[in-house]
């Protein structure tokens, strides 16, 4: 079946979680959007009191667009969370941050109980690194000292990402740059390593996470 019914089954999967008075964190992305409808129509039809915590101005948008009551990490925890991702490997590692929310997304993470990752069968490889770049947010101010200290970690390339409707570099929510990284090989550190490097907000591997990965 097609990617899109792929992504359809999943959200649909997941928005069955919601039970009354919860507190949901919300990923980014198309997928995680998907699903965010169908949980909004499960809300309506069952007459559910839910909070969510959105991870981009897109899906703050999104939920207040289709009437969900917002909430921040400031107020609580949530009970649980769910997001997309770029690439799933055969130990449930990540590569996400296609879409530049990865800060808002692991900091999401790392703050709920329970966390699902609902992707089509397009997402799974074999090792981290085969179809997509590592997404690495970094405070603008840094960036040259963040490209030298990279380059140590055998790169194969390493692209600041462009704006299209805009000149310049894109701007994440919290006003940093995003550089695109290809490794030779991604190793098991690597997560830790750019996190230590002074000037990295956050990177889009997720290694090592307690997370269900939810598929078609
Ligand atoms: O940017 C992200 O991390 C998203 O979750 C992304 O990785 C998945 O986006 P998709 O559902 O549109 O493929």
């Amino acid at each position: 079946i097609s990617n899109i019914d792929q992504k359809e089954i999943v959200a649909k999967k997941i928005s069955k979680l919601v039970q009354d008075s919860q507190t949901i964190g919300i990923g980014s992305g198309s997928t995680a959007f998907l699903a965010l409808k169908h949980i909004a129509q499960k809300v309506k039809e069952e007459q559910l009191t839910i909070k969510v915590i959105p991870t981009s101005y897109e899906i703050e948008l999104a939920c207040t667009y289709l009437g969900l009551t917002l909430t921040t990490l400031q107020q609580e925890r949530p009970d649980w969370y769910f997001d997309g991702a770029d690439e799933v490997d055969v130990d449930n590692n990540l590569i996400k941050g296609r879409g530049g929310a990865m800060f808002r997304e692991k900091l999401l993470l790392m703050s709920s109980n329970k966390n699902y990752i609902i992707v089509d069968k397009s997402k799974m490889v074999t090792h981290l690194g085969e179809k997509f770049k590592v997404p690495i947010e970094v405070i603008p101010e840094a960036i040259n000292y963040v490209r030298h200290s990279l380059v140590k970690m055998d790169i194969v390339t390493m692209d600041l990402r462009m704006a299209t409707k805009k000149d310049g570099p894109v701007i994440t929510e919290n006003g940093n740059f995003i550089l695109d990284v290809k490794f030779k090989k991604i190793e098991r550190t690597f997560e830790k390593d750019i996190k230590n490097i002074v000037g990295v907000i956050a990177s889009g591997l997720f290694q090592n996470y307690d997370i269900s990965i939810i598929t078609p």
